[in-house]
C-alpha cells in the first residue's frame, strides 16, 4: 500500500521538523503554521481519519492526547494551546492520516472558523 504523507515523515523519507517522537507517535512542525508555534501530532499508524479509528485503537488515541499537552509544555505553551482535529475534506481536512494540530502562542477565537 501506498504510504501516506505523514507516514513517509514518520519514517523520515520526507524531511520535517521533529520536534517529539516515541514507539507510538510523531510531532513535527507544520509547513503552513497558524501560530507561532504549530505543530503535527500523528500516530505512526496510518489512521485516515478521527471517524475511522477503532476500538483497538482506544489506548493509541489516549496517547495522543496524553502526549499532546507534554509537546506542548516542552515548547513553553503548558498551559496555553489549542488541539484541533479536522475530521473530512468539507471542513478542512487535506491530509488523510489522522493529525492533531497543536496551536500556540497567539490569542486564539471562540467560536474557530
Ligand atoms: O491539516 C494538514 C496540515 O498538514 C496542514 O496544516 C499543513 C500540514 N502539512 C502538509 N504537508 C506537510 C509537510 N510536508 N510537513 C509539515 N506539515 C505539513 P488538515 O487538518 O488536514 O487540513
Amino acid at each position: 500500500m501506498t504510504k501516506t504523507l505523514f507516514e513517509k515523515i514518520c519514517d523520515r523519507e520526507i524531511p520535517a521538523d521533529i520536534v517529539y517522537e516515541d514507539e507510538l507517535c510523531v510531532a513535527f512542525k507544520d509547513i503552513h503554521p497558524q501560530a507561532p508555534f504549530h505543530v503535527q501530532l500523528v500516530p505512526r499508524k496510518p489512521i485516515t481519519m478521527l471517524a475511522n479509528a477503532e476500538p483497538g485503537d482506544q489506548s493509541l488515541l489516549g496517547h495522543l492526547l496524553l502526549t499532546a499537552p507534554k509537546v506542548a509544555a516542552a515548547a513553553g505553551f503548558g498551559d496555553a494551546f489549542r488541539l484541533a482535529v479536522n475530521n473530512g475534506a468539507a471542513v478542512g481536512q487535506s491530509v488523510f492520516h489522522l493529525h492533531i494540530h497543536i496551536l500556540a502562542g497567539r490569542p486564539f477565537k471562540w467560536p474557530p472558523g
